[in-house]
């Protein structure tokens, strides 16, 4: 008897333990009550698992500026820094989650760098000054930027106590952030407002 019923239960179970997620939406604002295009947003909890599975990332270099502006990255995330110019173009970083340096170069640098450290990390260029370019380095595998209407969608996020955190470059002491408890299937949606007038459209 028991023998029959068991393979139904771990059946059960495992339907269950996928169908309870819910979709959170976060619609994130700026100073002015704005939309916010490309806003960092993540979850952090006791029940996430510290890291995804690295991936590559792009960060790209187009007509004297970095492409995107703004990244958000796991730790452990190998990023590239192609230089599409036909300038020479050097990226540097001073931020303690990851201090290093890629002096002048064209095309590909000769490996990614991987940034192992929670932090934000400034970039620039030693050559022009107007380039800047942010990674937001998380520790979770739960995280996304909003889109040009300043939404993000997260799917299939598992029921648990998180912290939400939203940041954008201007926000020096680090993410806006606050409690959210996701009981179910039911979607979540949370409204928020960073104290950050947007990059404009340097880059992208
Ligand atoms: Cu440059």
């Amino acid at each position: 008897m028991a023998s029959r019923i068991l393979p139904l239960v771990v059946l059960a179970a495992a339907f269950i333990s996928r169908a309870l997620a819910a979709d959170i939406t976060v619609k994130v604002s700026d100073a002015a009550g704005h939309p916010l295009p490309e806003a960092v947003v993540y979850l952090r909890g006791a029940g996430v698992a510290a890291v995804g599975a690295p991936a590559q990332v792009t960060i790209d270099q187009k007509n004297k500026q970095f492409a995107p502006q703004i990244s958000v990255v796991s730790v452990g995330t190998a990023v590239a820094f192609p230089n599409s110019d036909q300038i020479r173009h050097s990226v540097y970083s001073f931020s303690p989650a990851k201090p290093f340096t890629i002096k002048l170069y064209a095309g590909k640098p000769p490996a990614p760098v991987v940034f192992d450290h929670e932090g934000i990390v400034v970039l620039g260029c030693n050559i022009h000054d107007a380039m800047a370019a942010w990674v937001a380095v998380v520790d979770t595998p739960i995280f996304g930027k909003t889109d040009s209407g300043g939404v993000l969608v997260l799917h299939g996020v598992r029921p648990a106590s998180y912290e939400l955190a939203a940041w954008y470059p201007g926000m020096e002491s680090g993410p806006q952030t606050q409690t959210m408890a996701v009981t179910g299937v039911d979607a979540v949606s949370r409204e928020v407002r960073l104290p950050v007038s947007p990059l404009g459209n340097a880059g992208q």
